[in-house]
């Protein structure tokens, strides 16, 4: 287990801290999150909306339960040679610390217990030196960035700004409760209300000045909105709608990987956005993920997920032969690592990890 006390080789050139603008410019340091204690969450109205269809009734019946500890342990495992992998091409790996994931917290309104802190890049958002901690719309998540304020406070404490959108009530006001799947309808009935802001920063790409969005199920306009008032003029955010019946997350449907390149879902996006005029456009290979597998929150595309190290290499889960020759004809370098049994967990490389500094300054690429 790699522990987060340990600090960071000191870079060579004098770079804020936390500094990263794009999925690309040179990886020096990065989070990684953990498996420990995670836990089925709470049931409540905004999970179906997103879970796939045959885990709802796992989920009623192992609300507060932990995961299956052999699930845990193999996903521990590979994240482990996944941080592994990344200090060998010379990034810098940190680790959130353990908080307890079953133990009830209560607001004025709701009770809940929490999920995990497998997952930096929902909880955590970075644009430039400043780290944002997400108001998140499940309420299991509302605790989940405790799991890396030690990490926060190094951070800020080392010249970042450190940033959190309002916290939001996650009252029943927030949810639409009568919600009901609208099937292949565009765009979708989301079960998230305009009640108070709230995103999750997966739901934004980060391409320098400009930033790709997408309302979801947990991302609403007006969490967009604070966020594009609190990012200010030096940053233009884009909302684009996909073909996405069940949105939650734009990581696994629009993944910019290098300026001119972009990797997308052949279905959720049926045309290029206007935006990426000239770029080439490369569309993912269908998943290879076997329907066995169990995949307790996103579907198989997680194949998209990946992580680029710079504009040439790429993580790319080991099993996804597909992706990793796709990956050789775009002209890139995939570093294959296993990732399968963290995938059942809900996400993949890009997931996984939070970018804290990348190489780069503010740059147009679009
Ligand atoms: O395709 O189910 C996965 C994205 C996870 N952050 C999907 C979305």
């Amino acid at each position: 287990m790699f522990t987060s006390t340990t600090m960071p080789p000191a870079p060579d050139v004098t770079r804020p801290v936390v500094n990263s603008f794009t999925e690309w410019d040179p990886l020096e340091e990065v989070i990684v999150g953990i498996v420990d204690g995670a836990a089925f969450p709470t049931w409540h109205a905004a999970l179906p909306p997103v879970l796939p269809e045959n885990q709802h009734e796992t989920f009623r019946r192992m609300a507060g339960k932990p995961f299956p500890p052999e699930r845990v342990a193999a996903a521990r495992a590979e994240l482990e040679q996944f941080a592994h992998i990344l200090e060998a091409e010379g990034v810098t790996v940190r680790r959130p610390e353990p908080i307890p994931q079953r133990q009830p917290y209560r607001t004025l309104h709701w009770t809940s217990t929490g999920m995990y802190a497998a997952m930096p890049r929902d909880a955590l958002l970075v644009v430039g030196d400043q780290i944002i901690e997400c108001p998140m719309a499940w309420r299991s998540r509302y605790y989940e960035s405790l799991a890396y304020r030690p990490l926060l406070k190094e951070y800020f404490r080392g010249g970042a700004r450190w940033a959190a959108g309002p916290k939001p009530e996650l009252s029943d006001d927030q949810f639409d409760l009568c919600w009901e799947d609208s099937g292949e309808q565009l765009p979708p009935r989301l079960v998230v209300t305009e009640f108070e802001p709230t995103f999750d920063a997966a739901d934004f790409t980060r391409l320098g000045r400009d930033i790709i969005a997408q309302k979801s199920h947990v991302t609403n306009e007006f969490g967009i909105e604070w966020l594009r008032r609190h990012l200010g003029d030096e940053y233009r955010i884009h909302v684009l709608e996909f073909a996405d019946t069940h949105p939650m997350h734009i990581d696994a449907t629009l993944v910019p990987l290098a300026p001119g390149k972009l990797l997308i879902h052949p279905d959720r996006v049926p045309e290029v956005p206007r935006l990426f005029k000239g770029w080439d456009v490369m569309r993912a290979p269908r998943p290879v993920i076997p329907d066995n597998h169990p995949l307790y929150m996103t579907s198989k595309w997680l194949n998209m997920n990946i992580l680029m190290l710079d504009e040439q290499r790429v993580v790319v889960e080991r099993q996804d032969e597909p992706m990793i020759d796709a990956m050789k004809r775009f002209g890139l370098t995939p570093i294959p690592c296993d990732f399968r049994n963290f995938n059942s967990f809900g996400g993949s490389f890009h997931c996984a990890t939070l970018d804290v500094r990348r190489q780069g300054s503010l740059e147009s690429y679009l």
